[in-house]
């Protein structure tokens, strides 16, 4: 295949916080993910702590100003808590880099090597959507836990007393609220290679009840999946020109944990005190859902008692459900999603969960 940026996959979300000593208490507590890895001044790292938390592959690091006036401070004065870096696994740090500033991309960090007795690792970064960046990062060459500058840390709490002692098993895919769509799928075909999918939220669905617009890039592997939203002119405020206001200009909307079973990680995460979106007894008692939907894997009403949603297509099915925004502003929310063979979105859901995010506009006085 003649791939223009091959990537691996998500290597790491980072999220800049306000508190990452309790953010990394409530993401073991509630998303049941494992403590590995911590820099901060006891380190060496004079300004910043970071706290690496992993479930199967999926990884997060949160970071924390330790002092006032640094970026990073800055940033979660603007923008509240939040991703700041969707970091990429690709093979070839310096031919993807060049090849993004062929393409237009903006450079913020040159490539480069940092090692220490595990190895090598190479890095660059180039800049996203607002504040967004995309390190590109060949670990290859490291046997460390995370990253040179970074020492071992234990869990937090114990491991969620589930199969596999985990909630969730990998990122599935990363959605950006963004101005212009059209300027960062054109950003994402161009500079990575990336291709458009299928599912797409047109002008019909936006001015009928979503009021956005929406298309989906992603690798040639489909490993890595970027939706990207837009507001339209709807019948009501648009939730991503909420997302735009609140957050203060482009960013990451939302995060879709994969899970192989999805009923026993709402059941931990809402016994964890996770807030879910609610959806409607009618969504569940609608005749047209069942022959919609045929067999799938739960019974409806195990279903409806959680409020996950259900959508096929062609391909398979899948499970879907949405929680509440996770930080003091109406911005960063996550998705777990369980697929059966279904490579989409949940098209058939658009209606009910923007009519559930609508009811939360509402009762935040900014519909
Ligand atoms: O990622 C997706 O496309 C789905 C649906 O504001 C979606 O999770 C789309 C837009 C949005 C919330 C969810
Ligand atoms: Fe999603």
């Amino acid at each position: 295949m003649n791939d223009v940026f091959p990537v691996h996959g998500m290597d790491a979300v980072v999220f800049a916080v306000g508190n990452a000593k309790q953010a990394a208490h409530y993401y073991s507590t509630a998303f049941g993910m494992r403590l590995v890895a911590y820099r901060g001044p006891e380190t060496g790292s004079r300004d910043e702590v970071a706290y690496v938390l992993v479930s199967g592959s999926a990884r997060f690091e949160l970071r924390g100003a330790v002092r006032a006036g640094t970026p990073l401070a800055r940033h979660v004065a603007e923008h509240g808590d939040g991703v700041i870096d969707l970091a990429l696994d690709v093979p070839d740090v310096e031919t993807a880099y060049r090849h993004a500033l062929e393409q237009g991309a903006r450079g913020l960090e040159e490539p480069h090597v940092v090692e220490d007795d595990h190895g090598k690792v190479v890095v660059a970064a180039i800049a996203a959507y607002g504040d967004t960046r995309h390190t590109l990062i060949d670990r290859s060459n490291y046997t460390g836990l995370y990253l040179p500058g970074y020492v071992a840390a234990e869990p937090i709490v114990a491991p969620p007393a589930v199969k596999n002692g985990r909630l969730f098993q990998a990122v599935d895919h990363c959605v950006g609220n963004v101005e212009r769509m059209e300027e960062w799928v054109e950003f994402y075909e161009k500079v990575m290679g990336f291709t458009k999918m299928a599912e797409f939220i047109g002008d019909d669905i936006a001015t009928e009840y979503s009021a956005l617009m929406s298309k989906v890039v992603a690798d040639g592997t489909r490993k890595v999946k970027f939706p990207l939203n837009e507001p339209a002119e709807g019948k009501k405020k648009s939730q991503i020109e909420e997302f735009l206001e609140f957050y203060g200009g482009p960013g990451v909307q939302h995060i879709a944990l994969a899970t192989n079973d999805i009923v026993t990680t709402v059941d931990a995460m809402r016994e964890a005190g996770i807030e879910f979106l609610h959806t409607p007894d009618s969504y569940y008692d609608d005749p047209e859902l069942r022959s919609r939907i045929g067999e799938v894997r739960v019974p409806v009403e195990e279903l409806k008692r959680r409020r996950i949603l259900v959508d096929r297509d062609e391909d398979g099915y899948l499970l879907q459900i949405f929680t509440k925004p996770v930080v003091d502003r109406p911005t960063v929310f996550f998705e777990l999603i369980e697929r059966h063979g279904s490579l989409g979105f949940g098209k058939g859901n658009f209606k009910a969960l923007f009519e559930a995010i609508e009811r939360e506009q509402e009762r935040r006085g900014t519909l």
